[in-house]
């Protein structure tokens, strides 16, 4: 492998809806570049980064995959991540490795939902895009259509490069609109296109178009404006860096058709790769987070500076073992380097490194400022680490996900499998930043958290593929919650008479309802020393202990502020013990008084299906206590924005496949807490005492 320095190196990551033909596009890339001997593909298991027995089975990707091609003496570092909506934060994890992102559009759909989202995640990283949109042989793909909802969603600054020749299975080649030239190719061949002349019909749409680039690049250039109103166009050694410099700058998010299964259009793609995204040096310096003087340190992406490096994706391998993905920031890491873990402050050494092409890793000796790496079996390494020069601390900021979606309880088979669950779990979660695993404190059941069903199961099926450890999974539980609507104003006395030393607490409390999300207040207006200031945290403690354990139906009470003003206490007999049972007894009355109420989770909830769908899927929403919050129309699909209570979401995933045939699809977030309805409630609140009667049973 050769050695590859900054400057030759792009680093792309590939973004978009679920099925729009990035893993695919890979495959062509790698194929036309000779990094393997055939065009592999999604639908048999062979395309390159598509390699986990997951991905093979559900034809997905679920994971990023990593691949390299070598081109026009560059290194393409590609990065494809998944589209579905449950795996789509893999997308949002990756950017800080690279400079670029291939947002990926099919030919047919145009832009769809995650492909707004993915936008957005790049957006928030300043991160230039090139728009590719594949699957251009296919039928009903529409090219004009398709860039009327590009427009639409991301503005004029939406540019096409490139017009198709010949549509659906006809499609033939494409036209450069730089260069004003015809590159055409045999669908399903080598994906090396030849220069042809642009069809006579298309010749007249070519030039307005390149016309109208040459404008667009010109535009805030007082040099090359007066240049293209002299002669009407710009030279094309002036264009390039002109054109290079507006998309690293997002001034200009160019537009290439391609086809992955028909390998059309792939060699241009890398050309254009070459010639005008980002080098991995262009990117300037990398911001660290706050360092110890205050100061937050920054690194030049330059191989003179000293080693630092990022690790921004981890697989838990079954055979390699632990395998951490890293983007050199600065400096040369060499083989066998003995690094330093800022993150964790320790030592690690990273024995054969390598790139990554697909599943097999391929070794180097070095990789520059700018490079993405690979290495097996690091101690104690995690995604989100920073790594290097012991003697030049910096630590990058990890990225920020949010919080998951759904929780299921999960019930190891048998014993031997209870036993394996943990480690199976803790191995999962290193290589998966959104599945928690945790263990609930008071029903003692395993839960596991996750983006939706699928991602959990995807967790279950790895578990018992990889680490032979079998559960089922039960209906997820509703998180309820507590709360009171009313005031209360009463007295909790404790008193105990026994042989010598007695307890005694008494306080008076005030309770009132907060606003949602308030959580919990104490105010202490105790004053002349009613009860002495030591035991007041007492009472405090005492209340939120029973507070925690719910009054209703065994769920934490929230949003209510409690003021302590009166008490009382005795000189021998009173105790932390006694004001902690004081204030049990004040908030079990207080409780009684101030109209206690369920409170339930609301999810926001987003739907995409098919138009047809849509009466179906709003109708079913309202019986499931839903409200609509929106509606879109997106060539042929209808999106749906709605806050439905939890607890009518439980199974949506399998409803929702059912009512649709497997063409809808969702995505859903906490959204806020709700009173839940009066007939709703007894029934919660009587589940809830049986099951604490079972329970009980059990531990007699
Ligand atoms: N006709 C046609 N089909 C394609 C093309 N590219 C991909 N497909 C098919 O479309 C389906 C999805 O392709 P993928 O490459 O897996 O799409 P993806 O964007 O990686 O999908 P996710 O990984 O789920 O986000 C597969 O069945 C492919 O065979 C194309 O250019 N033309
Ligand atoms: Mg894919």
């Amino acid at each position: 492998m050769k050695v590859y320095e900054g400057a030759n190196i792009r680093n792309l990551v590939l973004v978009g809806h679920g099925h729009a033909g990035k893993t695919s596009l890979v495959s062509a890339m790698l194929f036309t570049a000779g990094a393997t001997q055939r065009l592999g593909r999604v639908d048999d298991g062979s395309a390159v980064t598509d390699y986990d027995d997951e991905e093979i089975a559900r034809r997905m990707s679920i994971s990023t995959g990593g691949a390299f091609a070598e081109w026009n003496k560059a290194k393409i570092n590609l990065l494809d991540t998944p589209g579905f909506n449950m795996f789509v934060h893999e997308a949002k994890m990756v950017l800080p490795a690279v400079e670029a992102a291939l947002v990926v559009v099919d030919g047919v759909a145009g832009v769809e939902v995650v492909t707004e989202r993915v936008w957005g995640y790049c957006e928030e990283a300043s991160m230039p895009r090139v728009i590719v949109v594949s699957r251009m042989d296919r039928e009903r793909a529409d090219a004009s259509r398709v860039l009327e909802s590009l427009t639409k969603s991301f503005g004029r600054s939406v540019t096409p490069l490139q017009l198709p020749i010949g549509s659906e299975k006809n499609l033939t080649g494409v036209v450069d609109l730089v260069r004003v030239k015809a590159h055409t190719y045999e669908l399903g061949g080598s994906g090396k296109g030849k220069e042809d002349e642009i069809p006579a019909n298309m010749a007249d749409a070519a030039k307005e178009a390149h016309e109208k680039l040459v404008e667009l690049i010109a535009e805030g250039d007082d040099k090359l404006m007066e240049e293209f109103f002299d002669k009407g166009t710009i030279p094309e050694e002036d264009l390039i860096p002109a054109l290079h410099n507006a998309i690293r700058e997002d001034k200009l998010f160019p537009v290439l058709f391609t086809s992955g299964l028909g390998n059309v259009g792939a060699d241009k793609l890398m050309d254009f790769i070459v010639d005008y995204a980002p080098t991995a040096v262009e990117r300037g310096s990398v911001q660290g987070g706050p360092g110890s003087n205050g100061e937050p340190p920054s690194r030049k992406v330059a191989d003179s500076e000293p080693l630092s490096m990022f690790v921004f994706k981890t697989v838990s391998d079954p055979f390699a073992g632990r395998i951490s993905y890293f983007k050199v920031y600065s400096g040369v890491l060499k083989n066998d380097a003995a690094v330093q873990n800022f993150t964790r402050s320790s030592q690690e050494k990273l024995a054969h490194i390598s790139i990554m092409q697909g599943k097999n890793a391929v070794p180097v000796t070095e990789l520059h400022a700018g490079d993405i790496g690979a290495v097996a079996k690091l101690k104690d390494t995690l995604t989100g680490d920073t790594l290097g020069d012991k003697s030049a601390p910096i630590q990058y900021p990890p990225v920020k996900l949010p919080e998951p979606a759904i929780t299921f309880a999960i019930e190891p088979k048998s014993r031997a499998d209870e036993d394996k669950l943990s480690v199976g779990v803790h191995k999962l979660m290193e290589e998966d930043a959104m599945l928690r695993f945790f263990r609930d404190p008071q029903t003692k059941e395993f839960l596991i958290a996750g983006t939706g069903q699928q991602h959990i199961e995807v967790a279950v099926s790895k578990m018992k593929k990889r680490y032979h450890t079998e559960v089922n999974l039960k209906a997820p539980k509703v998180p309820y919650r507590e709360t009171i609507r009313g005031r209360a104003d009463v007295q909790g006395r404790h008193k105990k008479q026994t042989g010598g030393h007695g307890q005694f607490g008494d306080c008076k409390i005030k309770m009132e309802p907060l606003p949602r999300g308030g959580e919990f207040e104490f105010v202490n207006d105790i004053f002349g020393g009613a009860i002495p200031k030591n035991f007041i945290p007492a009472v405090e403690k005492g209340i939120k202990d029973a507070a925690a354990r719910g009054y209703l139906a065994g769920y934490p009470v929230v949003d209510f502020k409690v003021v302590l003003y009166d008490g009382s206490y005795h000189e021998v007999d009173s105790n932390d013990l006694s004001f902690q049972l004081a204030g049990r007894i004040a908030f079990k009355k207080a409780m009684e008084q101030a109209k206690p109420t369920l409170l339930e989770p609301i999810m926001s909830v987003e739907i995409s299906v098919p138009d047809e769908f849509a009466g179906t899927i709003m109708g079913d929403l309202n019986s499931r206590r839903g409200r609509i919050q929106g509606m879109d129309n997106k060539g042929g699909t209808t999106v749906i924005k709605a806050e439905v209570p939890m607890a009518e979401m439980l199974t949506y995933g399998a409803d929702l496949t059912s009512m649709t045939q497997g063409r809808g699809s969702f995505n859903m977030e906490m959204h806020h807490y709700d009173i839940v309805p009066a007939q709703l409630q007894e029934k919660i609140i009587e589940k809830a005492k049986a099951a604490r009667g079972e329970e009980k049973e059990e531990e007699e």
